[in-house]
């Protein structure tokens, strides 16, 4: 009986050591975007050309990770969502906190075509999303000049 109780006792910490060593390796995933830094005229990764932006959602990926409308206006985003019983949405922040919202995007089930309309947006670099896979399908959202 006493044995047993050793054995436990070395047992739970050995998988209390391994718990913890294990924690820090597998977080080698994807590194959040550099949306910060202040200057939002740098270098955008791209630029608007009109007020009817589009992206893809497969493979829980988006097809691109910039997205650019003009400055001021209202536009709308296409969603096409193609994976199969999978809900994805674009949702719209001012950095990639997710803290504060600039649109949020109702979920949309693939596959199948959303439209999201959008009201205008001051000029900035923030960040969009999947709010369902925030970890996996994101990048940067571009408005203006
Ligand atoms: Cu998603």
């Amino acid at each position: 009986m006493r044995r047993n109780t050793t054995l436990m006792a070395v047992a739970a910490v050995a998988l209390l050591g391994a718990a913890c060593g294990g924690k820090s390796s597998p977080n080698s995933s994807p590194p959040p975007p550099q949306a910060t830094g202040g200057s939002p005229s740098a270098s955008a990764p791209c630029s608007a050309s009109g007020t009817s932006l589009s992206i893809t959602a497969k493979n829980t990926a988006f097809g691109v990770n910039c997205l650019a409308a003009p400055a001021n206006q209202a536009f709308t985003i296409v969603l096409d969502n193609q994976d199969s019983g999978t809900q994805h949405t674009v949702s719209i922040y001012t950095d990639s906190s997710g803290s504060q919202a600039l649109f949020k995007g109702d979920p949309v089930t693939g596959p199948a075509m959303h439209t999201y309309m959008v009201s205008a947006l001051q000029a900035g670099t923030f960040f969009f999303r999947c709010d369902i896979h925030p970890t996996r399908m994101f990048g940067t959202f571009v408005v203006g000049p």
